[in-house]
This record gives C-alpha cells, structure tokens and sequence, in this order.
C-alpha cells in the first residue's frame, strides 16, 4: 500500500507545483513574502508582475523568450559559502514550476553557455540558521540549504551566452562575477542586493539558442546584459548603485572596453532601455540622486 500511497501524494504535490507558475506578491505565502522581501529592496522594477520566489533570489520569467527578463539577489559574505558544484550541485535541472519549461539538452551542441542570472557561488550559506551547511563532502546535508543551491541550477536560472567572449575567464560577465564575489563580498564584506537582466532588443526578429541537431528551442538569445548593484550603507542608510551594460560579444575582439568599470552607466540608462524602474519606493529625488550617475568613483576605490 505504501508505494502507491507515495505515488499520489508526489503526484498531487507535483501537480499543485505545476500549476502554481509566477506570483504576485500579495499571493505568497508568508514565508515567501520573507524571502521575497530580502531579495527585493525598495520596490520591484516592474510593479505587481508576477516572479517566482526561491530561497537565494527573486525572478520574473519571460515566457516567449525562455529565458528571465531579471532576476534579483540578496549576497553577503556567509552566502559565499555554497557547495562545490559537483555530484548533486554540479548538474543542471529542469524547473518544476515553469511551463513549458527548458531542459539542458536544449543548450547542448548550440555553442552557447549555460550562464548562471543568480550565481550559484552565491547560494551557499546557512539561511535556516540551525548551523549545518550544504557541502558535499558532509553526509549529515542540510536540507533547506541543499534545495536554496538545487534551484541555483534550475534552467529557468540560466541563459544563453558566449563561452569565450562573454562568460569565459576573459569576458566582462566573468569579470563583474569575479568582482563581486572576490573584492566586495569576499575582501570587503560588503552585503549587497544584485539583480542581472537579459534585453532582447527586438522581440519581433530575435535570434534563438539550436541545438547540436540544428533544432531551434525558441529560447532567445539576448543582444545586451546588465547587472544593478545595489549597496546600502549602514552609517549613512544611503543607497548606492553601480550599473554594468554588456553587449554580448562573441568575438574577444568585439569587447569595447578592458576595463570592467568602463562598462558602468547610470541606472537611468538601464531604465530606459527596459522599462523597470528600479528602487521605485524611493522618492524621486532620491533616485535621481543615485541613478543619474555611475558613481564610478566609489566602487572604483574599493579593491
Ligand atoms: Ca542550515
Ligand atoms: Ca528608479
């Protein structure tokens, strides 16, 4: 009787996981109005659009194009504690909540990247605080925080992006990575909240990742990346924002710039091109205080 009894409740469980999809706000249970609040600050950049809610980030999920329009996350130094990325860590997952979801194999063979929108260097630490992490090399596991890295590699977590160019140890994706994870939370014990955003500049003529096989998968390719980060400083309760927009190179020669910092533009350049409006529950003078700039020079000085 046992077997099948399990079989209907995975079923059941299964099928209610299915159908939740995205949701807005004011539908989440409360522990996800927790998690949702710890990623989120100062307001989401597209209103009451429904996101997915997991425990190391916040998503809003473009249906057409395959891929995250953005997706947000909280780090501080304890978060860079995550598994090494092998066994149960290392492989990448069909997520159970998105419809018509991508599957890995939909990237292989395509010459494309599976690029990480939430790194999964951030999806470590002891977020039920009952003082046992996720680490593979340790039998006793952590359940709650083995699943926050699972979901890490959830593909709805990944898009497509250039190996060498863009997302390989030269390309300024890796360089912005690097330097968050390395510099200011790693050195600098800066916590921040960080979102990462894919634009499809033409959402009429857009090129789609194909397989090995040639099959093409519908998931978009996007022309432009960005990264927000978000700083707020405990003496002064100011905010500070860095922005990074990236063209997606797939030639080295492509890049425009050497300099990681080069890539910076003011916030408000980022809200145009996309339409969000980050940090909205600011008052506009607020916001335009920091969005109007780089603010180049402060994180220039950190290192
Ligand atoms: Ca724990
Ligand atoms: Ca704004």
């Amino acid at each position: 009787m046992k077997k099948p009894l399990l079989f209907i409740v995975a079923w059941i469980w299964a099928a209610i996981i299915q159908v939740s999809g995205q949701q807005k706000f004011s539908e989440l249970s409360a522990a996800q109005k927790k998690l949702y609040k710890e990623h989120i600050v100062e307001g989401q950049p597209d209103g009451e659009k429904p996101v997915y809610v997991r425990q190391g980030y916040v998503m809003r999920y473009n249906e057409v194009f395959r891929i995250p329009d953005w997706v947000c996350y909280h780090i501080k130094p304890d978060y860079l504690n995550a598994p090494e990325r092998e066994r149960r860590f290392g492989s990448f997952k069909t997520d159970p909540q998105v419809p018509d979801p991508v599957t890995k194999d939909e990237y292989t063979g395509s010459g494309f990247d599976r690029g990480h929108m939430a790194p999964f260097f951030a999806m470590g630490g002891d977020r039920d605080k009952n003082n046992f992490y996720s680490d593979a090399e340790d039998r006793r596991r952590d359940p709650y925080d083995d699943s926050t890295a699972i979901q890490a590699n959830f593909m709805s977590n990944i898009t497509p992006q250039d190996p060498g160019a863009f997302n390989g140890s030269a390309g300024p994706w890796n360089k912005l990575e690097t330097f968050i994870r390395k510099v200011l939370v790693g050195d600098n014990n800066m916590e921040l909240n960080i979102y990462t955003g894919a634009i499809v500049s033409d959402p009429d003529h857009f090129e789609v990742v194909k397989t090995g096989k040639r099959k093409k998968t519908g998931i978009a390719v996007p022309d432009q990346f960005y990264q927000i980060l978000i700083f707020k400083d405990k003496a002064t309760k100011e905010y500070i924002t860095g922005a990074f927009l990236f063209p997606h190179v797939r030639d080295r020669s492509d890049l425009p710039f050497e300099d990681l910092l080069d890539y910076m533009v003011p916030v408000d350049d980022i809200e145009k091109l996309t339409g969000l409006n980050f940090l909205s529950e600011l008052s506009d003078n607020a916001q335009k205080k920091i969005e109007s700039k780089t603010n180049r020079e402060f994180w220039e000085k950190i290192n």
